[in-house]
């Protein structure tokens, strides 16, 4: 029998350069100065499988494009066994749980920019994820063209991955579909303003989720 989840899932969502990373770095150190226990984990590519998973998801193969349909399934199968090998013990744990990226990523990315059935993405996202939900999603809402040149800067080679080459369009499609994600479960997604500076950011998200624990304790 499964043992139950005590602690507390976090994920951060977003579109290219919303700053996930760059923020979830920091709630992670403030909520280790408050004592808490944290893993901060990704997807996709956390997993031993899954970083060869990541591998084939992001690296641009010109002689074999990736269908929609099989992009989809390997994001799946990197998130299987995610929750499998990091997510669920630390849950089991009582960790608190600090993701990069989860379903809605899968929603907003290969149901609105792909442009496959969304009711069903979600559908097999659940059949994945089970019983393990994000408690809070915290969602950088950044214009996709603002973010992109972020990602672009950053990058130092200049060189973008598969799905960040794609066209502003595409970008644009995955912004629609979090604001869809948001307005259909508003008290689990909480938009962020990701155009603000980093410290006006950090202090919001800061407070969501210190806030959202004190509700859950
Ligand atoms: N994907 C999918 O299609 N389906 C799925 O189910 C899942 C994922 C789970 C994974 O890429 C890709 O997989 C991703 C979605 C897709 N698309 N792509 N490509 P990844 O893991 O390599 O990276 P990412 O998740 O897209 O994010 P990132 O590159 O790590 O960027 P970020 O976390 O959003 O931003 P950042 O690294 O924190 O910041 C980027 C730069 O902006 C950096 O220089 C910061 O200093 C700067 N920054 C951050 N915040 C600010 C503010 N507020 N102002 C100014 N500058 C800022």
């Amino acid at each position: 029998m499964e043992k139950p989840l005590k602690g507390f899932f976090v994920t951060l969502e977003g579109g290219e350069g919303s700053g996930k990373t760059t923020l979830l770095h920091r709630l992670k150190d403030d909520l280790e100065n408050e004592g808490h226990s944290v893993l901060l984990t990704f997807e996709p590519g956390c997993s031993e499988i899954g970083k060869q998973i990541r591998l084939w998801i992001l690296e641009e193969s010109q002689n074999h494009p990736l269908e929609p349909l099989a992009e989809l399934m390997l994001f799946l199968a990197d998130r299987a066994q995610h929750i499998h090998e990091c997510i669920r013990p630390a849950l089991e744990e009582g960790k608190i749980v600090l993701c990069d990226r989860f379903t809605d990523s899968t929603v907003a990315y290969q149901g609105f920019a792909r442009g496959l059935d969304v009711p069903r993405v979600q559908e097999i996202c659940e059949l994945v994820s089970g019983y393990v939900k994000p408690f809070l999603t915290i969602f950088l809402d950044v214009e996709p063209v603002v973010g992109l040149e972020r990602t672009r800067q950053a990058t130092k080679s200049g060189k973008m991955d598969r799905i960040e080459s794609e066209s502003v369009e595409f970008h644009k499609q995955i912004h629609k579909g979090f604001h869809w994600l948001h307005e259909q479960e508003p008290q689990r997604i909480v938009l962020v303003d990701a155009n603000k500076p980093i410290e006006e950011v950090h202090q919001e998200a800061k407070t969501l989720i210190f806030d959202r624990i004190k509700e859950y304790v």
